[in-house]
Formats: C-alpha cells, sequence, structure tokens
C-alpha cells in the first residue's frame, strides 16, 4: 500500500494520482475528473475564499460512479463523496433527512463490499440545518437513526465505527465523503469521554456511529485520524457558553487521545505540535479567542485551517479534527 496525503500547500499531483478531494468554502469550481467533496461553509482566516485538500496515491488511481457516490481508488484505499438532496426522500413519515441519511450509507458500504475495500477509516458528514427541530427532533438526531439503521442492515457493529465528524452548513445536500480501505485501522476511544457509540438516549433514541480516533498503518507510514473532538466530558457537554474553556476543553481530549494513539503503536510519539488541524466555530465572532487560546495550547507554529460550522450539540460552539502522517 502506497499513500495519500492531504496537504493544501504541495504542488497538485497528476489526475491519475488524485483519489479525491474536499473543496471548503465558498467559490472554486470543482470540474475535476476526481471526487470533490463541497463543504458550503465559509473560511474564516486566510487570504483564500476556498481551500481544496486532495487525497493521492503514489499508484495510479481509478475513478468511478456508483449509484450516487462518486469515488477514486487505486485498490487498496479509496475515497469516495456522496452527496443527497434530501427533497428526493421526503415521504408520509416527513423523515427525509433519516432516510437521505440511511440511503447515503447503505451506498456507501454496497460500494466498500463491491470494491473490496470494507474497511470504513474516515468519514466527514455536512448536515443542512443541523440544529433545526422538525417533526418533533433534532435534524442531527434523525440523520443518526438513518445512519444507525444502515450500520445494522450492513452488520457492520456499531463498536468498530470510523473516525468521523458530523458538522452543520446553512443550506445545500447532505453531504458525505470518506476514506476506505482493504485493512481494517485500530480505533481509539477516550477513557475521559463515554464512547459516542454508548450515549445515553437523552442524547437520541440512536446514537452516533464512530470512534473518538483511528489509527491506520501499513508498516512504513502511518495516519492518525482524530475525529472531530468537541468539549463534552462523560457524555456531558461542559462549559456552556464559555468558547475559550471548550477549547481549552477540546485540547485536553485530543492530548488525551493522542497518548492512548502513542500506547498502541511504536515509532516516534504524535504531539499536538505535529497534527494538522481543522478548527469549526459556530460564531464567526469567536475566531480571534479560539484561535488565540490554540495558539497557546498548540504554539505559534501550528496548522491550522478555521472554518464557521454548526456543531451537532446546540450547546457547542467549537469542534476540532485532526490527522497526522508519518513515515514509521
Ligand atoms: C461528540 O463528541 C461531538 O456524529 O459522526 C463528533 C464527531 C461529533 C463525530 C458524528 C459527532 C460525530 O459527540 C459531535
Amino acid at each position: 500500500m502506497q499513500f495519500y496525503s492531504s496537504d493544501s500547500t504541495a504542488p497538485l499531483p497528476a489526475a491519475t494520482h488524485v483519489l479525491g478531494a474536499s473543496l471548503l468554502g465558498q467559490g472554486g469550481s470543482s470540474t475535476q475528473p476526481w471526487p470533490v467533496l463541497q463543504v458550503l461553509t465559509p473560511l474564516l482566516a486566510g487570504p483564500a475564499q476556498a481551500l481544496q485538500e486532495y487525497w493521492h496515491s503514489s499508484q495510479t488511481v481509478r475513478h468511478g460512479q456508483f449509484h450516487d457516490v462518486r469515488f477514486g481508488s487505486d485498490g487498496h484505499l479509496l475515497y469516495g463523496v456522496i452527496s443527497l438532496d434530501e427533497a428526493r426522500f421526503a415521504d408520509n413519515s416527513g423523515c427525509a433527512l433519516q432516510n437521505a441519511a440511511e440511503q447515503a450509507y447503505r451506498q456507501l458500504f454496497s460500494l466498500l463490499e463491491a470494491e473490496g475495500c470494507r474497511h470504513l477509516w474516515r468519514v466527514w458528514n455536512y448536515i443542512p440545518r443541523i440544529n433545526a427541530v422538525e417533526h418533533g427532533m433534532e435534524r442531527y438526531r434523525q440523520f443518526n437513526i438513518g445512519r444507525h439503521q444502515a450500520f445494522a442492515d450492513f452488520d457492520r457493529p456499531v463498536d468498530s465505527s470510523p473516525a468521523a465528524c458530523a458538522l452543520g452548513v446553512a443550506d445545500g445536500p447532505l453531504a458525505i465523503a470518506f476514506l476506505a480501505a482493504r485493512q481494517a485501522t485500530q480505533a481509539i476511544e477516550n477513557p475521559r469521554q463515554v464512547s459516542a457509540f454508548a450515549y445515553p438516549q437523552q442524547y437520541g433514541p440512536r446514537s452516533p456511529t464512530f470512534s473518538r480516533a483511528a489509527l491506520a498503518s501499513n508498516g512504513d507510514h502511518s495516519i492518525l485520524f482524530i475525529s472531530g473532538t468537541a468539549s463534552i466530558v462523560g457524555h456531558r457537554t461542559v462549559h456552556p457558553g464559555d468558547v475559550i474553556a471548550q477549547t481549552r476543553e477540546t485540547i485536553a481530549n485530543i492530548a488525551v487521545l493522542l497518548e492512548q494513539a502513542n500506547h498502541q503503536q511504536q515509532g516516534q510519539p504524535y504531539t499536538l505540535a505535529a497534527l494538522d488541524y481543522r478548527v469549526y466555530i459556530r460564531h464567526t465572532a469567536d475566531y480571534p479567542a479560539v484561535q488565540q487560546t490554540l495558539a497557546q495550547l498548540i504554539g505559534p507554529a501550528m496548522r491550522v485551517v478555521f472554518v464557521q460550522a454548526d456543531i451537532c450539540r446546540a450547546d457547542l460552539l467549537v469542534e476540532i479534527e485532526a490527522q497526522a502522517f508519518a513515515a514509521r
């Protein structure tokens, strides 16, 4: 297995080696031959209006389409994108988003089986109006019901879930990107937090299906995915209304995940300073406070992209995800 990286500053690789990309921000076009996840949410810093992050391989990539999924695969690693307009899934129950989520994940799992890349490594979920309540239920909870149902239908145990994130965007389709591979990851949980797949019912009738982090490795390369992480201890939100304290608590959670990951692997330990971060901030006005707090905790050379997005609990103001690549 040869590798992939996501680096927005590196020169663009040849199209025949691009698995796919995500395009954050406004503007930019995605008429490329590879799959692109469009995340229509504003970037908060830097001169760029839009930022494209690529996943590429040293091997030749084949691009394809499977139902509504567009994907690129080198035979070992597969990146796919699906975006579904939930209006297509309206029925008498009124749970269009739930139906769209179930359909998206059913297509995703079918593709992975057809392509022989059974192991889901990382999923990025972008949900329009995530905190809105419709038909008596918050839309994030509807999304969770549909996602959970697809896991059950495909005999996917929720306690071996991928690393993931779930963020809210203003409008547009349900948009999901994912990485999957022939090899499994090591799932990592956070001893400070109840596992998301075991959250109590007060957060919705079906639990989210993600692990707190995942470590993937092939002997001489490894990649660590830190899922969307927030100011949650046990299963409760802590520091409601205090974005600086939430940022500190989130980094404390990520530091614990790094400790857990370092127990599970040989080689150079992962550190906060060596991660690539994506930070989602609910209120644009909180950006300077979050930026300063992170610079103190991570160091001035931190590599971070700031994005405005809604978080899946109404009392969460910030969510942070990260990844790290290492040669072993
Ligand atoms: C949390 O810890 C915050 O539903 O896939 C983080 C990462 C969160 C992934 C998901 C949700 C998800 O519960 C929210």
